[in-house]
Formats: C-alpha cells, sequence, structure tokens
C-alpha cells in the first residue's frame, strides 16, 4: 500500500487530495497543528466513516516546528509528500508578513531538509501559486513566465517555488511544482472572494444578512474546481520525470462577473446589497491572471473538468443548504 503525506490536510485542497488518494487505495497521513477549536471539519466525512478510518491517519506537527517534521518524516518514510500547508490567504499577508514568511516561505526549507537530512525517497510536491506572477510579464502565464509577486505571500511562495527547484538539481529529490491558478468549492474559506459571496448571497436570499462588503471588483482571476486541481498534483508525483506545471482553465473573469452570475441564480440584484469597503483593498493588487496549462494536457493528460457556470452553481447550491439549516435554527431559538 502506498502511503502520502499531506501539510495542510484540514484545508480546502488537503480533505480533496485525502477523498482521492483514500479512494485509490493509499494510507494517508496528514499533519495538524494544535488549534484551541475543531479545524477537521472538512475530514469528518472521512474519519468518521468505519472503513476509511484506517486510511487516514492525523499526526501533531507545524511547519514552523523542523523536529516534528523531520521526526515525522524519519517514522513514517512516506512514498509522496504533499505541501499544501500554509498561510494561504493574500490580504492577510500584508497583515502578517513576518509569519506569512515563516509558514509559507520556510516552512517548505524545513521539509525539504527534512527529506535530505532523513534521507527519505520521497516524491515531493510543492503547492506554488498563480500569485507568482502577480504584476503580470505576459497573458496566458506559462511555466515560463518571470514572476513578478505583489505580496508578501507572494514572495513567500516564490521563495518556495525555486527551493523546489533546488532540492530538486541539488540533491535529485522527484520535487514538483504546481503553479495553481485560482481553484474554489463548497470548501473553500469563508474569507476568500468567491465563497465570501456565495456564502452572503445565500443568507440575503432566506433574510439572515442585509449588506456584503467587498474590494476591488475589477481584479479578474482564471477560477477552477479544487476537485479537478488535486487530480493534477497526484499526476505530477505519477510521471516519469519531476518537473513544474501550470494548473489552470483557460477563462478569466472579474469579481463583478462572478457576482452577475451568483445574484442572476438567485434572482436578486447584487448593485442593491454590495457595498465597497476600503479595508479589503491590498496595497498591491494583482489585476490579471489567466493560465495556459497546455504542458500538464500534453505531458499529464490532465484538463479541467467543471466549467465556471458549473463551479458557481455548486457552490451557490452547498451554501443555500448551508443557509437553510441556519435559518430553521434561528427560527427555532426565535
Ligand atoms: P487553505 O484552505 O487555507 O489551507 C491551508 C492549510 O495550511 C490548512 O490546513 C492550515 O491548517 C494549514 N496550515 C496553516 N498554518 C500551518 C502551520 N503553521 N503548520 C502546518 N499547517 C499549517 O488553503 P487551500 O486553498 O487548501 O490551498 C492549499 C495550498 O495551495 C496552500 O499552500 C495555498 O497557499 C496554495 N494555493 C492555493 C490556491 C487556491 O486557489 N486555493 C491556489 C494556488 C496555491 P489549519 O486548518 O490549522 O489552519
Ligand atoms: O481574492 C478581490 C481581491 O482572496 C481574489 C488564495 O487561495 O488564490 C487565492 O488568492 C480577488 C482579489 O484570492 C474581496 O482583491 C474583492 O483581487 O479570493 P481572493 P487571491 O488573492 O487571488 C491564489 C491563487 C492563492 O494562491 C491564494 O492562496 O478578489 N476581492 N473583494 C476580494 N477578496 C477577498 N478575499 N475579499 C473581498 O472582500
Amino acid at each position: 500500500m502506498k502511503t502520502a503525506l499531506i501539510t495542510g490536510i484540514t484545508g480546502q485542497d488537503g480533505s480533496y487530495l485525502t477523498e482521492l488518494l483514500v479512494g485509490k487505495g493509499y494510507k494517508v497521513y496528514g499533519i495538524i497543528r494544535r488549534s484551541s477549536s475543531f479545524n477537521t471539519e472538512r475530514l469528518e466525512h472521512l474519519y468518521q466513516d468505519p472503513h476509511e478510518k484506517r486510511k487516514m491517519e492525523l499526526v501533531y506537527g507545524d511547519l514552523n516546528d523542523a523536529s516534528s517534521l523531520a521526526e515525522i518524516i524519519h517514522s513514517l518514510k512516506p512514498d509522496e509528500i504533499y505541501n499544501l500547508g500554509a498561510q494561504s490567504h493574500v490580504r492577510v499577508s500584508f497583515d502578517i508578513p513576518e509569519y506569512t514568511g515563516e509558514i509559507t516561505g520556510m516552512g517548505t526549507l524545513r521539509l525539504l531538509e527534512a527529506i535530505r537530512r532523513t534521507g527519505c525517497k520521497a516524491r515531493f510536491y510543492q503547492a506554488s501559486s498563480s500569485e507568482m506572477f502577480g504584476k503580470v510579464a505576459e497573458t496566458p502565464q506559462t511555466e515560463t513566465t518571470p514572476f513578478h509577486p505583489r505580496s508578501p505571500y507572494a514572495c513567500a511562495k516564490v521563495f518556495s517555488h525555486y527551493l523546489t527547484v533546488n532540492y530538486r538539481e541539488s540533491y535529485n529529490i522527484f520535487a514538483c511544482n504546481g503553479i495553481l491558478f485560482n481553484h474554489e468549492s463548497p470548501r473553500r474559506g469563508e474569507t476568500f472572494v468567491t465563497r465570501k459571496i456565495t456564502r452572503a448571497a445565500t443568507r440575503i436570499k432566506l433574510g439572515l444578512q442585509d449588506k456584503l462588503y467587498l474590494g476591488n471588483l475589477e481584479a479578474k482571476r482564471d477560477w477552477g474546481f479544487a476537485g479537478d486541481y488535486v487530480e493534477a498534483m497526484w499526476l505530477m508525483l505519477q510521471a516519469d520525470n519531476p518537473d513544474d506545471y501550470v494548473i489552470a482553465t483557460g477563462e478569466t473573469y472579474s469579481v463583478r462577473e462572478f457576482l452577475d452570475e451568483v445574484f442572476c441564480l438567485l434572482n436578486l440584484d447584487w448593485k442593491k446589497i454590495v457595498e465597497i469597503d476600503p479595508r479589503y483593498f491590498r496595497p498591491a493588487e494583482v489585476d490579471l491572471l489567466l493560465g495556459d496549462s497546455s504542458k500538464a494536457k500534453r505531458q499529464l493528460g490532465w484538463q479541467p473538468k467543471i466549467t465556471f457556470k458549473e463551479l458557481v452553481k455548486m457552490m451557490v447550491k452547498s451554501d443555500m443548504e448551508l443557509a437553510k439549516k441556519e435559518k430553521i435554527l434561528k427560527d427555532v431559538n426565535e
């Protein structure tokens, strides 16, 4: 049985990747950090299933704690390691730049060093990001587009990206960067713009909320479905040679267009509901991202399955279910 170790298993991608790997017969180990409240909500369906339980185990560790990473890698000797752990919020990275650098940047170094020092033969996946293209040098962006990061988060990801390339070239580690463009799902964190919108719009539809405060509506993103993107991560580690790949849909939409799509589905006019709050502006913005994933298609046979419209529908449907449950609870308590 193949074994995989995932950092960031409690996040959006961690939960989809765990489902994928367990489905393929892997034993999955996930690193979780100590939290004062539960942070395993996205994994509960896997953990509680008596059949799946043995296929996933959680161990305490932290990307800030090199000794925990070395100990985990030494004792588990996984076949594959997926580094998805990060302080992943771009806006927040301007408020906590040093912490973001520690986890999103230095965390990768600690992990790669743990692999090197323990002599672990694991194949390594690094969660690189389209944010590294930042103030884009060309459109669409490919594996050869120069980086111009626009936030502490993006700078930390560039550091991790080049470390991954360097450990591959220096120590012959099978290490790959997946340069993933934005990918969303019903499990997306609620402070990222897509989920913030679908969550608010469905609550507004049921009278649970009045207003939605947003920042820059003109930014354009290449939004895909997280479930499709974790498959690309796995495919990279099954290839004959380690390499770096752009993973994207090849379509771009503005935040404004995302709003149109969501509110149209709910028969609501967002212009009467949305207000601009400068708190959500960023000191430096990434205006336009559009990826070209032809290399992944050619070499890995990967392509996205879910379209933009299907993604929006999926998120609205799921958040409507959540809002309905909330409404029932509210009505009972009134
Ligand atoms: P996410 O939902 O924010 O999940 C981040 C994960 O990192 C969580 O499991 C979190 O644990 C964990 N983490 C945070 N600090 C940690 C620490 N000090 N030690 C160990 N783990 C820590 O992110 P995501 O959307 O799934 O993205 C997965 C990865 O891909 C991230 O590295 C992100 O930067 C990158 N990425 C994401 C996208 C996207 O569009 N989603 C695109 C490109 C790249 P807690 O639950 O305890 O907070
Ligand atoms: O913002 C604008 C905002 O926070 C998208 C992370 O997963 O993808 C994500 O980073 C756009 C930006 O994602 C609000 O200014 C407007 O232009 O959903 P987001 P992101 O910054 O693109 C990349 C690929 C990653 O790697 C990251 O880890 O939407 N926007 N109003 C807003 N954004 C937020 N969050 N909240 C607003 O109210």
